[in-house]
């Protein structure tokens, strides 16, 4: 099998293979596309939480997003975790040059944890310079509410704060109703002309590390398929539901999802 396309995945590495830069090449790979990496920090991390954080040098990831571009032009690109403001200022710069129109942010700001993974000038610079410069920005709700400085706790909290995003400059707004108590999962894409809710299944479970990320990339990599927007997070979406169904249970906190759960393996390795 050849690629179907090709995704560049800007985010920081996640030791235990759930979140972060593993979730994305799995989920990339998973799908039946070519993943290319440009490394923003390195987490030492299980599934009980975050022992440490080392940031790449801005330049440096500048480097890793022009240079591999330069020579394999990505369809799309999916961002995440983004820890300081001059990161996202050498991103935005990278992202200027490489020209790539369709760009996921996933604005990663807290570890399932509890640990900060962005600081406060950072957030400032991401809503006033980066959600511009992206197709699709996907919040969930402690997310929404930090960038949206509004408190969310029903649908109509969701749709209110998408609204602020979108006059903030986002193009368009997915926002991630996992956090909301109920039985269902109601995931809310907002853009200047239509509103699109995706109701899936909740299942009761703590493995849930690196749905995020792996949300963000799914649906990078099927806009990089040429899907268009509302297709694309229905797909994701329910990538990720399959994934959390499955229910890995790894480790002895919140464990990975399945990332294997689209591959259909040959009989004769089972
Ligand atoms: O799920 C958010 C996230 C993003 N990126 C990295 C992470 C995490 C959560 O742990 O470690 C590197």
């Amino acid at each position: 099998m050849k690629p179907n396309s090709k995704v560049l995945i800007i985010a920081g590495s996640d030791s235990s293979g759930g979140a972060g830069i593993q979730a994305d090449l799995k989920t990339v790979t998973s799908l039946g596309s070519y993943a290319m990496t440009a490394i923003t920090a390195v987490t030492a991390q299980n599934t009980t939480g975050v022992k440490s954080i080392t940031p790449i040098k801005s330049l440096e990831i500048s480097n890793q997003i022009e240079f591999t571009a330069k020579d394999i032009k990505p369809n799309a690109i999916k961002i995440g975790m983004l820890h300081s403001k001059s990161v996202i200022q050498a991103v935005i710069k990278s992202l200027n040059k490489i020209k790539i129109k369709k760009i996921v942010l996933d604005p990663v700001m807290v570890a399932k944890g509890g640990s900060k993974l962005i600081n406060d000038a950072a957030i400032i610079h991401l809503k006033k310079n980066l959600l511009k410069k992206t197709l699709l920005i996907t919040p969930n709700i402690p997310e929404a509410e930090i960038l949206s400085k509004i408190k969310i706790n029903s649908k109509k909290d969701m749709i209110k704060a998408a609204k602020i995003l979108i006059n903030l400059g986002a193009k368009n707004v997915l926002i991630k109703g996992g956090h909301l108590k109920s039985n269902q999962m109601n995931d809310i894409l907002l853009n200047r002309k239509t509103m699109k809710i995706f109701t899936s299944k909740k299942y009761r479970t703590k493995n849930t590390h690196g749905t995020g990320c792996t949300l963000s990339s799914a649906i990078a990599t099927y806009l990089a398929c040429g899907k268009d927007l509302i297709k694309s997070c229905e797909l994701g979406i329910k990538y990720v539901n399959e994934s959390i169904k499955s229910n890995l249970n790894l480790g002895k906190g919140s464990g990975p999802i399945n990332h294997l759960n689209s591959i259909i393996l040959n009989r004769k390795f089972k």
